[in-house]
């Protein structure tokens, strides 16, 4: 058996539903104490929230393994083609509401523990992040699985148990700190250990030549990679996929007992050690080769254990049936690869095709390239992977020569197809052999290897094909397609803000847009009507209040929930200019200094909120962190401005946070140099929750534009094909900065916000080239029209009827950004699966 699940014979199959679960609020208020009682993990003289948070999740966990044995069984039985999303990262945040919210128990359960003594919502706010992802990847992929399931489709994550997730962000006089977040420190009643689902992963070794001609890897290092899946509901149906996460193990063979005896502890443990760093930490830093080895080794434990897993199941469903030629398999499995993060799927894939199954080259390749997509998520080229050949030959051998043999047989192939790109082979090759440092690059890779390459918003997805990847589009024009990404309508506006909802469904008289959501339209008709608009600013305003609850709680700040909230939440990085941000605060600051008392009071009153985690070797990022603190700690406590103005910092931004800020914002910066983000998924919660949206001509925030209408849409900025002349011209001396971007930064050089040394964030703005100088992201060209863009969202707050109507707006045209879209066409126009409703 793979999954615990029995082969042919039926009468093996584990037993569904021996006891109907709980419905009414009673019967599950018992199994929630049942679950206190029987599966004790404090002591019995408390039942505290925390208590109560476990008790309530393993009750809610029952039912999720039951939905989800029926689901394994009904594709067992119905053997539909299934895709598996394999990713680094998922940022799956919370999970309580969410289940509850999607089995559509909600009322049941808040009922159940108010029976008990406690608030639903107190008990939600004990579970701790499950943030095994960096950012907007990581979350994607998190939405895609909510509507993969929602959907019905057999589709399954893949991904690694990572022991601590993103660190916790905590701020100090020194800006940002960075420590490690426990999420699994009690432990996570979502997960369940599959200690019969085991593969062996190896590491090093060589490649022998077998009598037969063929190759075999063998020596080097062996480690277990054990299953823990996650289960996955849809929302109100019983389709219950998996997220399976690997965790790294050594086995007792070995632990040498000998060696332990002897007192040598550590040598006696040593693979013990090296398994559990595997899995340690998402991300380890990649400054230092030691670094670099770790997460090369992670990609491959991912790749070589779920592809192995994947071969296992498409057998078991074959057995007995009598079927199994190879060339099925393509029709039975696809393989999604979320950023080259997991290329080594690609030769892991062709290895066991060709080494544990014998097939040949040809066959296994013909396999391999129609089971496997790529999607590319960022055309940063210091994003783009690029893996040493040296390093990647001694970890993984028998790989590197399978990619060795792939790059040969391409560059024979446009040698003998395509003389025409004879003087480009070596851009569009996968080997890179600068003597320097010869690389195999993995999205050439991936492009060369996978059936489809997509990218992530119609934008992203022409600078793909007009300049990353042109010459390969001249290869394979049918290769390439864009899917514009998606957030999951679910977790994203009915959980994280029932007032809005009710709202919603209301009006439109159905509550239907929840899974289908280009209803959200049928709002428009309704934009001008007082008693919506006057529903609609209540909701807001109610969430406004909660925000306002939740800073108080984490900052000690107190926020007017009059004033606009303007909010900028995401990674912190250069590209994303949360100093274009902070230098237009610094410039606003200034200004409502120079003003008189009455003439203060004739302004907008504003709370901007700016949160985000920089890498914690990314000294710049770091800078702006501080930057944000110490322009907060001078505004809000002056006295002149602080009715006015407020700049907070917002700690520790992570999912939870998020559905928090998003139903409470007003205004949201989505302000990166055009042509640098890829896609953007916040961009969408913010649109989808009513929120208007200051922002570029980049990535999503083009089509969202085009959704919500221009007039509702604060614009500004140069559009990404000025990007390389405006660059171009600033290195020949041809900008000239605005005056009032000069003040700016003049404001902060002047020490107004403390003595730490901006020195070296500012200079990355002078200059007109060099490392780190020039202003690359082009902060002072669109300075100007970004003030003026912000005096007229000032003007447009004044009538409070027009904003209401323009926020009613936003939401009536979000509903394309629904990851349920998103994942119809991956499913249709890339994997080619159906629908497989579990009865
Ligand atoms: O992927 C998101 C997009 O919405 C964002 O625009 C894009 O920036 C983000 C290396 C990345 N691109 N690349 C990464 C993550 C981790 C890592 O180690 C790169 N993240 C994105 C979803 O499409």
């Amino acid at each position: 058996t793979v999954n615990g699940v029995a082969k042919s014979k039926t009468s093996d199959t584990i037993p569904v539903a021996a006891h109907p679960l709980a419905e009414d609020p009673t019967d599950i208020a018992s199994n929630i104490k049942y679950h206190a009682q029987y599966s004790p993990h404090f002591s019995p003289l408390k039942f505290e929230p925390e208590q109560a948070y476990y008790a309530a999740a393993e009750s809610v966990r029952d039912r999720l393994i039951q939905q989800w044995n029926e689901t394994y069984m009904h594709y067992h039985k119905v053997d539909p083609k299934q895709t598996y999303y394999l990713s680094m990262e998922f940022l799956q945040g919370r999970a309580l509401t969410n289940a509850i919210g999607n089995l559509d128990i909600q009322d049941a359960y808040a009922s159940a523990l108010n029976k008990l003594g406690h608030e639903l919502e107190e008990i939600t706010e004990q579970e701790k992040d499950m943030a095994l992802g960096n950012g907007g990847l990581g979350r994607l992929a998190s939405c895609f699985l909510d509507s993969m399931a929602t959907l019905n489709l057999p589709a399954w994550g893949y991904g690694l148990r990572y022991r601590y997730g993103l660190f916790k962000q905590r701020i100090s006089k020194a800006g940002q700190e960075e420590m490690a977040e426990d999420w699994l420190e009690k432990f996570s009643p979502w997960e369940v250990v599959r200690h019969d689902v085991v593969f062996p992963v190896r590491f090093f070794g060589h490649v022998e030549v077998l009598p037969t001609g063929s190759r075999k890897w063998v020596g080097g290092e062996v480690l277990q990679a054990l299953a823990y899946d996650i289960p996955i509901p849809g929302y109100k149906t019983k389709n219950t996929n998996s997220l399976r996460l690997w965790e790294a193990k050594a086995s007792a063979q070995d632990f040498n007992l000998f060696q332990f005896n002897d007192g040598q502890y550590q040598s006696a443990a040593d693979l013990h050690a090296r398994a559990a760093q595997i899995c340690a930490v998402l991300y380890p830093g990649d400054a230092t080769e030691e670094g670099k080895l770790l997460r090369l080794k992670q990609q491959f434990f991912l790749c070589s254990a779920s592809l192995q897993d994947i071969i296992a199941r498409f057998k078991e469903r074959k057995e007995g049936t009598g079927v199994g030629e190879w060339s099925e398999f393509p029709t039975k499995v696809a393989v999604q690869l979320n950023d080259t993060h997991p290329t080594l799927a690609i030769p892991e894939l062709m290895r066991l095709l060709m080494d544990e199954e014998g097939l040949g080259w040809d066959e296994a390749w013909d396999v391999t390239s129609k089971t496997i997509a790529y999607t590319n998520h960022t055309v940063l080229p210091e994003a783009l992977e690029k893996w040493s050949q040296v390093v990647m030959s001694k970890l993984l051998p028998r790989h590197m020569e399978i990619i060795e043999e792939i790059d040969k047989r391409f560059v024979a192939m446009i040698k003998s197809t395509r003389p025409d790109l004879e003087s480009k082979i070596s851009d569009i090759r996968i080997l890179d052999h600068n003597p320097n440092k010869p690389v195999v690059r993995m999205a050439n890779l991936c492009v060369v290897s996978g059936h489809k390459v997509n990218g992530v918003a119609q934008l992203h997805s022409d600078i793909l094909k007009a300049e990353l990847f042109a010459d390969y589009v001249s290869i394979w024009p049918t290769k390439f397609q864009n899917k514009t990404n998606g957030i999951t309508p679910r977790r994203w506006l009915k959980f994280c803000s029932p007032e809005l909802s009710l709202i919603i469904t209301k009006w439109l008289k159905t509550d239907k847009w929840v899974t289908n959501l280009d209803l959200l339209v049928g709002l428009r008709e309704f934009a001008d009507n007082p008693e919506l608009q006057a529903e609609w600013d209540s909701a807001k305003m109610a969430n406004k209040q909660r925000l306002v609850q939740y800073i108080s709680r984490v900052t000690g700040e107190s926020i007017d929930p009059n004033s606009l909230f303007d909010i900028q939440v995401k990674r912190i990085h250069e590209y994303k200019r949360q100093l274009l941000n902070i230098l237009g605060a610094v410039y606003r600051y200034k200004k409502l200094k120079e003003m008189s008392p009455e003439e203060r009071k004739t302004t907008t009153p504003r709370t901007i909120m700016i949160g985000g985690k920089a890498f914690a070797t990314y000294t710049n990022a770091k800078r702006i962190v501080k930057l944000v603190n110490d322009v907060g700690a001078v505004v809000n406590t002056d006295p002149e401005v602080n009715e006015y103005l407020k700049v907070v910092f917002v700690p520790n931004y992570n999912v939870s946070v998020a559905e928090v800020l998003i139903p409470g914002s007003e205004l949201s910066q989505h302000i990166s140099t055009a042509g640098m983000e890829a896609s953007g998924t916040s961009n969408m919660k913010f649109a989808l929750n009513g929120c208007l949206i200051i922002g570029t001509l980049d990535g999503a925030n083009v089509e969202i534009r085009e959704e919500v209408g221009e007039e509702n849409f604060f614009l500004f900025g140069a559009t990404a094909d000025q990007v390389p002349q405006l660059r171009k011209d600033r290195e020949n001396g041809l900008f000239k900065p605005d005056p009032r971007y000069e003040e700016a930064k003049q404001f902060i050089r002047s020490k107004a916000f403390g003595s730490y040394d901006y020195e070296p964030l500012l200079d990355s703005l002078e200059g007109n080239s060099g490392y780190g100088r020039g202003d690359y992201f082009l902060v002072g060209h669109d300075f100007p029209t970004y003030i003026d863009t912000q005096a007229k969202v000032d003007e447009a707050y004044k009538d409070r009827k027009k904003w209401i109507k323009m926020s009613i707006l936003s939401t009536a045209g979000s509903g394309k950004f629904s990851s349920d879209r998103t994942i119809s066409q991956y499913a249709k126009e890339i994997w080619n699966i159906e629908e497989c409703p579990v009865p």
